[in-house]
C-alpha cells in the first residue's frame, strides 16, 4: 500500500475539551505520524473556502460559524494508506452514531460538532494540505535518529 499524506483537523469543540492531546496520542499510537502541526483559528471566509463543496447544502452557514468560532489544530499525517486510517480511527460524520473508541464517538457531539476532520481521497488531501501548509511546513520524518 502507498504511503500518504492526510489532512486532519481537530474541530474547535474538540480543542475546547482540552482534548487535542489525546487526538493526537491516538493519531500516533496508531502509528501514523504527524509531519505537520499548527494551531489556528479560521476566518469565516477561510471556513467557508474549506467547506466550498457544501455552500449549497443548509447546514453550510452554520458549519461555518462552527469552525470559525475557537482554534483549531491542523495537521499533516503520513502513513501507509493514511487516508482511510485516520477516517476509520475517526468513526462515521455523525458523533452520535460513531462508536466509542473512535474520535468522533469519545470527544464530539452531534453531525456539526464532531470533534474531528480528515481528507476523504488522495485528490482532496492535495488540495487540502495546501490549504493550510506550505511545503517548508512540512517535515520528512526519519524512523531514527542517525
Ligand atoms: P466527513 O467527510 O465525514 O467530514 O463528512 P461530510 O463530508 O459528509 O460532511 C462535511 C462536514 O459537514 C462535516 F464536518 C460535518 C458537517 N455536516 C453538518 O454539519 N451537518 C450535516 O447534516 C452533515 C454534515
Amino acid at each position: 500500500m502507498a504511503v500518504e499524506r492526510t489532512l486532519s483537523i481537530i474541530k474547535p469543540d474538540a480543542v475546547a475539551k482540552n482534548a487535542t492531546g489525546a487526538i493526537l496520542k491516538a493519531i500516533q499510537d496508531s502509528g501514523l505520524r504527524v509531519v505537520a502541526l499548527k494551531m489556528i483559528r479560521l476566518t469565516e471566509q477561510q471556513a467557508r473556502g474549506f467547506y466550498a463543496v457544501h455552500k449549497a447544502r443548509p447546514f453550510y452557514a452554520d458549519l461555518v460559524k462552527f469552525m470559525s468560532s475557537g482554534p483549531v489544530v491542523v495537521s499533516v499525517l503520513e502513513g501507509e494508506g493514511a487516508i482511510a486510517r485516520w477516517r476509520e480511527l475517526m468513526g462515521p460524520t455523525d458523533s452520535a452514531k460513531a462508536p466509542k473508541g473512535t474520535i468522533r464517538g469519545d470527544f464530539g457531539t452531534d453531525v456539526e460538532r464532531n470533534a474531528s476532520h480528515g481528507s476523504d481521497a488522495p485528490e482532496t488531501a492535495r488540495v487540502e494540505i495546501p490549504y493550510f501548509f506550505n511545503a517548508g511546513e512540512i517535515q520528512a520524518v526519519v524512523e531514527a535518529l542517525p
